[in-house]
């Protein structure tokens, strides 16, 4: 937290003390969806969990963990960057948003203690050809899917290393193959551990299953666990309920895996093993019967009591996570603990474990005392947010503000934990504390962005793939007008170097602008606040060229949003401008190319275009296509 910096003076001596022996190997295993209620230890009464159970007594096991966001991208960046949804910046779960270039990560804090750092599974912090690439922030090497439709099939034609394509023999995509993805994740996870057993190593297992279309295979070991079981037979139940089981049972298994290759090392007393969900569970397989899932992910098995929501919502069901941790030798065996925290905790947590420098800004506040047995710091508020939603708990209080409705409701979650009774009436300056951190804690999302959208659009295809392996025509719909001139700079030779802002959510990117396609466009950001003029955008011609002059498209939807009034054209040789523009024009509400032409042309590599204004006087800036006009300088 911004306002906590102070650490109690023991836990400098615990860290030191740690020092001097070797740093801790660190495996952190995340199954995606695994919900709160869906392991057997928790009461399940169909999925077997049987090394998890076993994890869970040897070591310490938490009731009140929560995720950092109630979905997958989002909380994986809240997870790897320390910051809470208010300061993060991947807040869409649109698969792809970037982290920015240079955000300090778990992986880049442990690098620069000298951790081999290897992620395994899925991503979700940022496409191929972006600034949020894991290779980037401090991954050694990352293996799987970096975009989250990619990961939706566990039988793409490819997986992704260090932005690489590594080919599945057999797989075009889709519910059938014959590579299955995360046997290849799995093992190379293991390899990496193998390889790195001599020093300290950080292990990430952002793993998919049981997200994703439902597949296993049917040779899959989990299955054994089923044999008995009449339900798994009963053919009135489809065979996507069953799968889901054997593949959370397929989990249990690799964190089986993992534990007795960490044994078979002699690595055990070395290495500290975290396993957790994601994010709140999903009320998968709903009917009449289970109007809250087949599996009742949210439904107390033992009383009946229920987490209200699920997945994406801000309530109890769709924060709740399990969460554990195995040290042998370190952490006392059959712990449970009702400590209240998040995913943005594990960065200084990690961090002060490594001893490695945790950045001065982090929301997350070290649990490592309560792992080790120390005075526990705790949160005076947890804070989160997404879409429309957000939400605070400070103690027992917990806020929940749908913003479309801006009125709080208010639970005492000591005698409401399914959040039923709305005290926000009673409770009038409960609830403004409430709002006063709201306030406080959110700020605009600064995401990262892509340098090109070519490889990442290809990923996301993937998921269905062909044999060819090539992405469908986009849709074209209407007429469109486009930009010629003899000597329009080709678009493919440019490139985006930086943009004021982009508005993700909709897809309205700034590569839109050069991808020499009028029916994509760039639109400034208007989602989660309205950034202001002057809009800013620098292309990157390639090469140096005799700049003669500017086209600017509208957007070519019918819309007249963002349209261009007054835009500046400045050109240079380097990536650094002069404060006067070469060109200065006033376009109006044409939908075909407009044209400012410099007097002269100017040799130039680099060009900043600034909207001051737009058509309609709104605050929005966009664009269909920008074309350079130019002579190739030989
Ligand atoms: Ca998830
Ligand atoms: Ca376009």
């Amino acid at each position: 937290m911004r306002f906590f910096t102070l650490f109690p003076v023991f836990l400098f001596g615990l860290a030191s003390g740690l020092l001097a022996e070797r740093l801790p190997n660190i495996v952190y295993i995340m199954s995606d969806e695994l919900a709160y209620y869906e392991l057997s230890h928790m009461g399940n009464p169909y999925i077997k969990t049987p090394r998890i159970d076993r994890m869970a007594a040897e070591g310490i096991r938490f009731t009140h963990a929560y995720a950092g966001s109630p979905v997958c991208a989002p909380l994986r960046c809240n997870l790897m960057t320390g910051k809470h949804a208010g300061h993060a910046s991947v807040r869409a779960n649109d698969g792809g948003t970037p982290l920015r270039a240079g955000e300090p990560t778990i992986a880049s804090a442990l690098k620069a203690k000298g951790y081999a750092t290897g992620g395994f599974g899925k991503w979700g912090c940022g496409g191929r050809d972006s600034t949020g690439v894991p290779e980037k922030h401090g991954f050694d090497v990352f293996f799987g899917y970096y975009d989250q439709v990619h990961a939706h099939s566990f039988y793409p034609p490819y997986l992704i290393r260090n932005s690489e394509e590594v080919v599945l023999e057999g797989n075009i995509g889709g519910r059938s193959g014959k590579t299955y993805s995360h046997y290849r994740i799995m093992e190379e996870g293991l390899d990496f551990i193998r390889a790195n057993k001599e020093k300290p190593f950080f292990c990430y297992f952002p793993i998919t299953p049981p997200h994703g279309m439902f597949d296993i295979p049917a040779d899959d070991p989990a299955w054994d666990l089923y044999k008995g079981e009449e339900w798994i037979r009963d053919p009135a139940i489809k065979q996507d309920v069953k799968n889901y089981a054997a593949m959370v049972s397929m989990v249990d298994h690799n964190v089986g895996q993992v534990l007795d290759l960490l044994s078979e090392l002699g690595l055990e007393k070395d290495t500290i093993v975290f396993f957790t969900g994601d994010n709140g569970g999903q009320d998968r397989f709903r009917s009449k019967e289970k109007p809250r899932g087949f599996f009742g992910p949210n439904v107390n098995p033992v009383n009946g009591v229920e987490f209200r929501g699920g997945k994406g919502s801000l309530y109890e069901g769709g924060l709740r996570i399990s969460s554990m941790v195995r040290w042998p030798g370190r952490i006392k065996s059959g712990q449970v603990s009702d400590l209240v925290f998040y995913q943005p905790d594990v960065f200084p947590t990690l961090a002060e474990l490594a001893g490695a420098k945790s950045p001065g800004d982090l929301d997350g506040l070290s649990f490592l005392p309560t792992l080790l047995g120390g005075k526990q710091q705790k949160h005076p508020f947890l804070y989160w947010e997404f879409g429309n939603q957000c939400a605070v708990r400070a103690g027992n209080w917990k806020g929940v503000l749908d913003r479309k409705k801006e009125s709080w409701e208010l639970f005492d979650l000591d005698k409401d934990i399914s959040e039923k009774k709305n005290l926000a009436g009673e409770h009038p300056d409960i609830v403004s504390r409430m709002k006063a951190i709201a306030l406080r804690e959110h700020t605009p999302a600064e995401p990262g962005m892509f340098t090109q959208r070519t490889r990442h659009e290809r990923d996301r295809w993937a998921k269905w793939g062909n044999a060819k392996n090539q992405p469908p025509p986009k849709p074209k719909r209407g007429k469109v007008q486009k930009i010629k001139d003899k000597d329009l700079i080709p678009p493919k030779s440019m490139k985006i170097l930086k943009v004021s802002s982009e508005n993700i959510g909709n897809v309205k990117w700034a590569v839109n602008a050069i991808d020499d396609d009028p029916h994509t466009l760039w639109h400034s950001r208007f989602s989660d606040g309205v950034a202001k003029h002057p809009h800013e955008l620098v292309i990157d011609l390639g090469k140096n060229y005799a700049v003669s002059g500017f086209r600017y498209l509208a957007r070519q939807d019918g819309g007249w949003n963002g349209a261009f009034a007054e835009v500046e054209f400045l050109v240079s040789v380097t990536p650094q401008f002069g404060k006067v523009p070469a060109v200065k024009a006033t376009f109006g509400k044409v939908r075909t190319a407009q044209s400012a032409d410099l007097k002269e042309p100017i040799t130039a590599r680099y060009v900043k275009v600034r909207v001051l204004s737009e058509v309609n006087g709104q605050p929005f800036g966009s664009a269909a296509e920008i074309g350079v006009i130019g002579r190739l300088q030989r």
